[in-house]
C-alpha cells in the first residue's frame, strides 16, 4: 500500500470512530415554536413536543402574533423555563428534559392564550 492509500484508510478509520461516537452522544432536540393567531385564537405552535428524558432541549421561541398585546409568554413550569417574547422577536430556551412525563406549555401572561404539552418519554 502506499502512502496515499494508507492516509485515505486512516481518514476512512477516523470518520468511522467519529461516526460511532456521535451516535453515542446524546441528541440536542432543537425546535422552533411560533406564537400565531388563528381566528381570533392564540397559540405556540406547533403546540405539543416529544423528547426522551435527559435530551438537552433548545427551544427557539418566536412571537408572530400581529395584534396587542405585544409580547406573549412560554412557561414550562417542572422545567423552570418562563420566557417572554414580544412581537418579533425570538428568544431562546435551554433545559434538559431530566424527568418523564406530560407537562402543561402555557403563556404565563394570557390565561386563554393556548398552550400545549411537553411529552417526555422514558427511555
Ligand atoms: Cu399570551
Amino acid at each position: 500500500m502506499n502512502r496515499t492509500k494508507i492516509a485515505l484508510v486512516s481518514l476512512g478509520i477516523a470518520l468511522f470512530s467519529a461516526g460511532i461516537r456521535a451516535a453515542d452522544e446524546p441528541v440536542k432536540i432543537e425546535y422552533t415554536v411560533v406564537a400565531v393567531e388563528i381566528e381570533g385564537a392564540k397559540f405556540w405552535l406547533p403546540n405539543d413536543l416529544i423528547v426522551n428524558k435527559g435530551d438537552p432541549i433548545k427551544l427557539n421561541l418566536v412571537n408572530n402574533i400581529k395584534s396587542e398585546p405585544n409580547t406573549h409568554g412560554y412557561s414550562i413550569d417542572e422545567f423552570g423555563v418562563k420566557q417572554v417574547v414580544a412581537r418579533g422577536e425570538t428568544r431562546t430556551v435551554v433545559f434538559t428534559a431530566s424527568k418523564a412525563g406530560l407537562f402543561k406549555i402555557y403563556c404565563q401572561m394570557h390565561p386563554k392564550h393556548i398552550g400545549g404539552r411537553l411529552l417526555v418519554l422514558e427511555k
